[in-house]
């Protein structure tokens, strides 16, 4: 298992050297400042992949592009496809002609990663991100006004919702609708609630199914390019895996993850497995999951949450939570350990600490949220300590190497 970790490039507060002293050897990122559709140059890569192969004293490269972003109007089925499609895979080709073969990217419609919480107290006063059901449904039925909104969410919780809305001040409502956007890449506008309001219009009436068209029509598009210039293309899965603000989602379930590895049945269509992401969602089983897509996982991202029985959840230490992390990284290991005896070059999967809690030397560092530098460098060492103890233990069983 490779350790990678994600920089968000110049603007990033954390740098590069620091990054080198994690140990990991592997950097993801992307070229955020490109918007959204058009072309990646081949000059711009590299001008990226020198500034980080330069970072002070270390030996780190750029391995996975996280991420290359899909446009909307691909998602949507509207506007100029065939220019999209034709850019997308450009891009691709100018990653594989500097070296840049693992690509994860996501087909979350309008918004990426969605929380309600970023500093959801722990132990000692670190903070985690959390997401809570009532006050997503307070934010959907009192602020947003979106109709319908009440009949997506448990009765009790609307009620938890309402009295939410009722008890929180301007400051809290405005914190809200900025934490909810917080998950928003670079390249984007954070949306106001109206401008939420005018986007989502345009999604009205647009159901799971337009989706998986839409999706369906992506891989039939890209996924053959990748797989002759041999990109490792990753999904990354709906976070949380539900759908949100009415916006359906296609990427949420093992089942759904079954009709997107079918649907191009190729090497180059695979997972990010984000356990986190997957994690949240209370039918997974994320180390089934893992065993039964192994041989198409590209890359991994490794956290824990804890949920709640009515949906919301909280994010955890990485060894911590629901998810049976150490069995995880044996199924990992295990197929890590079958690619090598088979030949495959990709047998070494790549993996980062996925979020981290904030930790006292990183509040105030403006880090982005989930990514502070301590917290997630502890997330490295004990995921990094755990995959030690299974390799030592696989060696003397003989099941690993
Ligand atoms: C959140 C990330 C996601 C991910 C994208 C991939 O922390 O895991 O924002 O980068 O969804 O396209």
């Amino acid at each position: 298992m490779r350790e990678a970790w994600r920089w968000f490039g110049p603007f990033d507060a954390i740098s590069l050297p620091e990054v080198a002293q994690t140990g990991a050897s592997a950097v993801v990122t992307a070229l955020h400042e490109i918007p959204y559709g058009e072309v990646w140059p081949v000059d711009t890569i590299r001008e990226r992949q020198a500034l980080v192969a330069d970072a002070a004293g270390s030996d780190l490269t750029w391995e996975v592009v996280e991420s290359l972003p899909v446009h909307e109007d691909i998602k949507h089925g509207t506007g100029n496809l065939d220019r999209l499609f034709a850019n997308y895979r450009q891009s691709m080709a100018n990653l594989a002609e500097c070296g840049i073969t693992t690509i994860c990217y996501n087909f979350m419609p309008v918004v990426d990663w969605t929380r309600t919480d970023l500093d959801v107290p722990g132990r000692g006063g670190a903070k985690a991100l959390g997401f809570s059901e009532a006050k997503m449904a307070g934010f959907e039925i009192c602020i947003l006004k979106r109709d319908g909104a009440e009949y997506d969410y448990a009765p009790e919780v609307c009620a938890q919702g309402r009295a939410w809305f009722q008890a929180s001040d301007e400051r809290e409502r405005e914190t809200l609708l900025q934490t909810l956007m917080a998950g928003l890449p670079g390249a984007y506008d954070r949306y106001d609630v109206p401008g939420l309001e005018a986007v989502l219009k345009k999604w009205q009436g647009f159901g799971r199914d337009d989706l998986r068209a839409s999706y369906g029509r992506f891989l039939d598009e890209v996924v053959p390019a990748a797989e002759d210039l041999g990109i490792r293309l990753g999904v990354h899965p709906d976070d949380p895996p539900r759908p949100v603000f009415g916006l359906p989602r296609v990427v949420s379930t093992a089942d759904d993850a079954a009709w997107i590895l079918d649907r191009v049945d190729s090497p180059a269509n695979g997972l990010t497995f984000c356990s986190g992401a997957f994690g949240a969602h209370p039918g997974n089983d994320i180390v089934g999951m893992a065993g039964r897509f192994a041989d198409r996982i590209q890359f991994l991202h490794l956290r824990n949450v804890s949920k709640d029985p009515d949906g919301s959840f909280q994010e955890a230490d990485h060894l911590d939570g629901d998810t049976d992390m150490v069995e995880l990284l044996r199924v990992v290991l295990a197929e890590e350990h079958r690619r090598k005896e088979t030949g495959r070059q990709d047998w070494n999967i790549p993996f980062r600490p996925d979020h981290g809690r904030e930790l006292c030397p990183d509040i105030g560092r403006g880090a982005h949220p989930g990514y502070p530098f301590v917290g997630r460098l502890r997330g490295l060492a004990e995921l990094r300590g755990a995959i030690a103890g299974l390799r030592s233990a696989g060696k003397h069983s003989g099941s690993m190497r």
